[in-house]
């Protein structure tokens, strides 16, 4: 039996996660809608054996105050399930992971969708199911505004049962809360069964549904400890629903910025930080508080007492977590935050990172990890070229694909 290895995803965005990487004297600022772009990126990932590349997604802007979106590294992007169509003919073996709404599509049209996906791709395609805490996203969809966060996961429980039963080809015919579906699909299964179930959302009613529903996790974590808490409570949930603790790979974010040596890595997350303006800071934060108006509070005193929050329940209580913890003031947070979004980030060389994975990895607080380049392509070809080889060289990753599908990079079962 061989070793078990990790799992990596790419996560595309345009010029990078950093919040200032559009700054960066390198960078590429049309890069969101540069399909090039994403081609080179792809077949960097798919070069160096990533298991997929992922698209998060908001059908909507990204932040509400319009000189505040021009100053970040996304303000423009494609529709991600296009963009993976386009890059599936641009690519042969890497997985396509799309994250898509629950709260503003219905199951039918995105079955068919994904299904597409899947079998242009030759069974590579994922879906990763998000509910959509974003008030300027809901604002889109009617003027009702964003549903209370339990009645997205109502919708979402039902939307997720109607969907993968027309993936698994069970009986047609659903009639229920939120849905109403006759017919099977026009679609037949691709060579992987179907699409592969990502779920991101880290709430208890987040956790259960990923238990009962989610081939992978992605997660955000910043210290062992939270990322072990989380591993351990999703894989106990698991018996539940019948499953088992391997059926399920957890992959929580990770934003490396790697170099020949420490100190280099440290100047290149240094000269990043330093790009950062205070209120573009101030208004990513505010955005993962779902707080309005953190602006008018002193920005180096500590964080308000607030509200919990009816968007991202789980992000909310890590921001406020970290802030308690390590007795931040809103500047430090908003600074810390404006770097990979409330993911883990490690700075260091290829050795030291491949350490810090290795350690959650063996620690059993991950299957692998959703790669998120501080810089595009830079951090990108950084870790290509730098930490993956030392984790090859570790036993700790592929050296080549094992198969066609994502099912089978994954190590996942073939549904039934
Ligand atoms: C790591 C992570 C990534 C997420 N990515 C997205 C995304 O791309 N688009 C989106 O609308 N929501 C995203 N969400 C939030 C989901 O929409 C989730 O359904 C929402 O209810 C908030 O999560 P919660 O369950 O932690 O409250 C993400 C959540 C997490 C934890």
């Amino acid at each position: 039996m061989t070793a078990r290895q990790m799992k990596l995803g790419l996560f595309l965005w345009a010029t990078g996660h950093h919040i200032a990487a559009w700054r960066h004297p390198d960078a590429h600022v049309t890069a969101g809608i540069d399909i090039d772009h994403y081609i080179a990126l792809a077949r960097t990932a798919e070069a160096a054996k990533f298991d997929m590349v992922f698209c998060e997604d908001a059908a909507g802007l990204r932040e509400a105050n319009v000189n505040i979106a021009s100053q970040t590294s996304r303000s423009i992007g494609f529709e991600p399930i296009s963009l993976l169509s386009a890059l599936a003919a641009q690519t042969e073996r890497i997985g396509l992971v799309s994250t898509a709404s629950t709260s503003y599509n219905e199951p039918y049209g995105l079955a068919r969708m994904f299904a597409s996906l899947d079998n242009l791709s030759g069974g590579r395609a994922g879906w990763n199911l998000v509910t959509s805490a974003s008030p300027i996203e809901a604002a889109n969809f009617g003027a009702t505004g964003l549903r209370p966060h339990a009645d997205r996961y109502a919708r979402a429980r039902e939307f997720a049962t109607v969907i993968t039963g027309l993936w698994h080809r069970k009986p047609a015919g659903h009639d229920g809360e939120s849905f109403s579906v006759r017919d099977p699909l026009d679609i037949p299964p691709s060579p992987q069964g179907a699409p592969v179930m990502v779920q991101a959302g880290a709430s208890n009613d987040g956790k259960d549904l990923a238990a009962r529903t989610a081939d992978v996790v992605f997660s955000a974590a910043q210290t062992f400890e939270e990322a072990k808490a989380f591993y351990d409570d999703l894989k106990g949930r698991l018996a539940a629903y019948g499953r088992q603790p391997d059926d399920v790979k957890i992959m929580p974010g990770v934003a490396p910025i790697v170099a020949a040596t420490k100190g280099e890595a440290q100047a290149k997350y240094d000269a990043l930080q330093e790009l950062i303006p205070d209120d573009v800071g101030v208004a990513l934060l505010s955005s993962y508080l779902s707080i309005s108006d953190l602006w008018r509070y002193p920005i180096d005193g500590p964080l308000p007492e607030l509200p919990e929050s009816e968007g991202m329940k789980s992000r909310q209580a890590l921001v406020i977590e970290q802030a308690r913890r390590d007795g931040l003031s809103i500047r430090e947070l908003a600074r810390y935050f404006a770097g990979a979004r409330g993911h883990w980030r490690i700075v260091g060389t290829a050795g030291e990172i491949a350490d810090e994975l290795q350690a959650r990895f063996e620690g059993g607080a991950a299957d692998g990890f959703n790669v998120m380049p501080s810089w595009f392509p830079g951090e990108l070809d950084a870790f290509a070229t730098l930490v993956v080889p030392e984790l090859q060289r570790r036993g700790l990753f592929r050296k080549d694909y094992e198969g066609r599908t994502l099912r089978e990079h994954l190590g996942l079962k073939r549904p039934v």
